[in-house]
């Protein structure tokens, strides 16, 4: 194992490809403008400070061929995936499967619905879309996971205290050892963001644990 200083206390990390780099939702919908986080009335610029973490991570993630899993919040072009009680909520610019600057917003294999370019996955990584906020309502990723031998989860991506935290508590109680890198995931609303990183880790990491990607990266030069 190898030890990552964390809060609230040392993280394990699983060598030998048994620590999967998750990336939650790095779409255009998210990050540019004109997609569905915009809609929802939200500043997306403050979202762009986790692209270079992100991205020295995957460097490393690659370089050492551990397994990267990419997830896409997105629907079908029929909407059937997608429940009223989520596509009715509030009153958006656009909702989803609307037509915007970059297509029908979370819909599968539009522009917008897309992982942001120089994020772009690579042959050999897992790409799921999701249409839930949790990476594992109705996607079968945990099997995925299982088949690799996949027992740790490094967590990074947008938003928070949304579609990161679901995720990360899902795999929690699916039994995985869950790290949150704090400047690779970030918020709309900036407390948010510190609220979740405190409750994940109350109680003796109740959820799980979070660092920095820069003593990730040090930890495994
Ligand atoms: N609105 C918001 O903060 N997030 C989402 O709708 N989805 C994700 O977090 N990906």
């Amino acid at each position: 194992m190898i030890e990552i200083a964390a809060t609230p206390f040392p993280y394990s990390l699983a060598p030998n490809g048994k620590t999967a780099l998750v990336i939650i939702d790095m779409q255009r919908d998210f990050i540019e403008p004109g997609g569905f986080g915009a809609s929802l009335g939200n500043d997306v610029t403050l979202l762009q400070s986790t692209v270079n973490p992100i991205a020295n991570l995957l460097r490393v993630w690659r370089a050492r061929r551990w397994p990267v899993v990419y997830t896409r919040e997105s629907h079908r072009a029929d909407l059937s995936d997608c429940p009223p009680s989520k596509r009715l909520r509030g009153s958006p610019a656009l909702r989803i499967g609307e037509l915007g600057p970059m297509g029908r917003l979370l819909i599968h294999g539009e522009v917008g619905t897309g992982i942001i370019d120089c994020l772009a996955p690579q042959a050999g990584e897992l790409v799921i879309d999701k249409p839930g906020k949790g990476m594992f309502y109705a996607t079968g990723l945990h099997e995925k996971l299982q088949v690799e031998g996949v027992t740790h989860l490094v967590f990074t991506g947008v938003t928070t205290e949304v579609c990161v935290q679901t995720s990360m508590r899902e795999a929690n109680d699916r039994g995985y050892h869950c790290l949150l890198v704090e400047d690779a995931t970030q918020s709309y609303f900036p407390t948010f963001k510190a609220a979740t990183l405190a409750m994940i880790v109350a109680q003796g990491a109740i959820v799980g644990w979070h660092t920095s990607s820069e003593i990730i990266l040090t930890s495994l030069a």
